[in-house]
């Protein structure tokens, strides 16, 4: 039997795809047996009730009162350090290279080479970071440094390679979805609170960043809902929200749009609609289309980035040009008014999450990534 590992484990704990891929994998792991030590600071907010073999360790930061920004980064490094050290680990998982790699390789400094780091890619620490001529050179050494290196998708690889000028091989590690988790609820009767039957959902799910292009989701929405009745579910939110709020007054559609928030159960939320929209400008892999996949909802959107990696135009949903609102609106509505065509796409989705993005094959994939930078078979 392969050895048991003790990992640790930092990501942003808060914040979107990242943080839920990275506390769901820590799950994973500790049920195949693994001791998962979160180093993050605050308790991740997918890790859910008490769970044996997750532990959490708080970083704490100093406030002195010289420090005009407390270092957050220096008090990571230094927390990674003491846990590796007083708990044994065998290796860090860090997901962002920005402080994360950074930090991470720190702390190897600190407690020597038999500690083993990888890091994870998941986009905006690329696409982003790396186009700031001051960040990028500690990007590279971090991501340089890293005892193995993934990304989420084949164009995030590319996309680190052309940036950052970077030769060292990586593996694609494409993110994942837990099966006993989504799958298609039944919710008729959640359903009927937001639309009528004859009323098709369409749904946007982000946190309403202006790279989702929440605006574009609005304009589709327009064009649809003046051909077939609909309504549009606006589940998250971000610094976009007063701004989109504005834009559906001014197309006098608030009777058709129903805003829910920042929702914890998203495969039940997700379940309820008939298309889910992500027109991004940049998406390295696009977590919330593989959730709505596994839930058997199709998504038109973009062909941004790792999109297209996920969503086999045609087959799951409908991808277009970046801003291309009237293709896309023409799309949603084949696929609204053709419900042979949507019992299609809906098995399609079905199979494909489960064959190509389900929690075991992926978890699978990450072991094997530990036992190999630890050397063992
Ligand atoms: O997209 C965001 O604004 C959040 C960001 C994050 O850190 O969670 O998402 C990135 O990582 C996700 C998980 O791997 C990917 O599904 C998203 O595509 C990626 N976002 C971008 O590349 C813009």
């Amino acid at each position: 039997m392969a050895k048991k590992l003790k990992i640790g484990i930092t990501c942003y704990p808060t914040l979107g795809g990242s943080g839920v891929v990275a506390t769901e994998l820590g799950k994973l792991l500790a049920e195949r047996g693994h001791e998962i030590h979160f180093i993050t600071h605050s308790i991740p907010f997918r890790l859910g009730q008490f769970h044996k073999n997750i532990f959490f360790h708080e970083v704490e930061v100093n406030d002195y009162y010289v420090f005009r920004y407390p270092p957050y980064d220096l008090s990571l490094a230094s927390k990674m350090a003491q846990v590796v050290n007083m708990q044994g680990l065998d290796l860090l998982h860090v997901h962002y290279a920005v402080p994360h790699a950074v930090c991470a390789y720190l702390a190897k400094q600190m407690v020597g080479d038999k500690l083993k780091t990888v890091t994870t890619l998941h986009g905006t620490d690329i696409t982003v970071l790396a186009q700031d001529e001051s960040l990028k050179d500690l990007i590279a050494l971090a991501i340089n440094q890293s005892d193995a290196v993934t990304a989420v998708s084949r164009d995030l690889i590319q996309e680190t390679r052309r940036l950052l000028d970077i030769s060292r091989p990586m593996d694609l590690t494409y993110n994942f979805v837990d099966k006993r988790v989504y799958y298609p609820r039944e919710v008729a009767s959640l359903r009927s609170d937001y639309a009528a039957p004859h009323e098709k959902i369409l749904m946007h799910i982000s946190n309403f960043r202006p790279v989702k292009r929440v605006s574009d989701v609005i304009d589709i929405f327009d064009r649809v809902s003046k051909r077939l009745p609909a309504k549009l579910l606006l589940v998250g939110e971000g610094p976009e929200l007063s701004k989109i709020q504005c834009k559906i007054k001014g197309l006098g559609l608030e009777d058709k749009v129903h805003f829910l928030g920042k929702q914890e159960d998203v495969a039940q939320v997700i379940s309820m609609a008939d298309v889910l929209l992500l027109p991004s400008e940049k998406e390295s892999f696009g977590l919330v289309a593989l959730e709505a996949m596994a839930c058997g909802v199709p998504t038109i959107g973009s062909n941004a980035g790792g999109i297209p990696e996920l969503v086999t135009h045609g087959v799951t949903g409908f991808l277009s040009s970046i801003g291309d609102v009237e293709e896309m609106a023409d799309n949603t509505e084949l696929l609204l008014t053709d419900d042979q065509l949507r019992a299609q796409f809906r098995e399609a989705c079905l199979y494909r999450a489960h064959e190509e993005f389900c929690n075991d094959g992926i978890t699978d994939q990450y072991e094997a990534i530990y036992y190999r930078v630890l050397g063992i078979e």
